[in-house]
């Protein structure tokens, strides 16, 4: 698809949309021009690097204290993989989180990206749609995830109380379509929660730190 933007006004609309503004404009966009969009960004503007710093694999699952809890760490734009619209560092699904039903899943979401990112659990067919859903799951989003969130973090909690394929997908407008999202799935037939990243071996939860 060619771009709406004159080239010469392409830094503006870039600032337009790390200034929050970008609704509007990237629904005009289809994925590529997401794609380009980020990769431009990516070039001009710095990631803030404090909010990651010390978080390694064994963050991206943890046990929790609590009975029946996990904790994920769900980085946005963890390394350059897909011009940046990754979630540890994977996308197109090829991270998975497996999740005993019934346990309670709490988030710690990072984007430490000017480009705003967010994170949505749904059902994993929405991941076609340039919008996703409403969550899969009550509480089971970032705030204004349409909107999403830049250089920052938040955090969000839900119960995984019903089996199925999920995808924790990023919410910004034509980015899970463009591949920023990572595959969930919430089974009775698994004893403990896992996590496999690309082609290596599921492995099990951190212990709880
Ligand atoms: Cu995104």
């Amino acid at each position: 698809m060619k771009s709406p933007f004159p080239s010469a006004s392409l830094s503006l609309f870039l600032l337009a949309v790390c200034a929050g503004n970008g609704v509007l404009t990237s629904r005009a966009l289809g994925a590529d021009d997401a794609s380009k969009q980020h990769a431009a960004a990516h070039e001009g503007m710095g990631l803030k690097r404090e909010l990651i710093e010390g978080i390694t694999p064994a963050d991206f699952l943890r046990l929790s204290d609590k009975p029946k809890t996990v904790r994920i760490t769900l980085v946005a734009t963890y390394s350059s993989n897909n011009y940046g619209m990754n979630f540890n560092g994977f996308s197109y699904g090829k991270a998975v989180y497996r999740i005993p039903t019934g346990w309670n899943v709490e988030v710690a979401f990072i984007n430490p990206s000017p480009v705003p990112h967010s994170a949505v659990v749904v059902e994993r067919d929405q991941i076609k749609k340039l919008q996703v859903g409403e969550p899969a799951f009550k509480g089971g989003a970032t705030p204004s995830a349409t909107v999403g969130i830049s250089s920052n973090k938040a955090s969000f909690q839900f119960t995984a109380d019903e089996p199925g394929d999920y995808a924790l997908a990023c919410g910004f407008p034509s980015h899970a379509l463009a591949g920023h999202w990572i595959t969930l799935e919430v089974s009775a037939n698994v004893a403990a929660p896992t996590l496999q990243l690309g082609d290596a071996a599921p492995v099990q939860a951190s212990a709880a730190k």
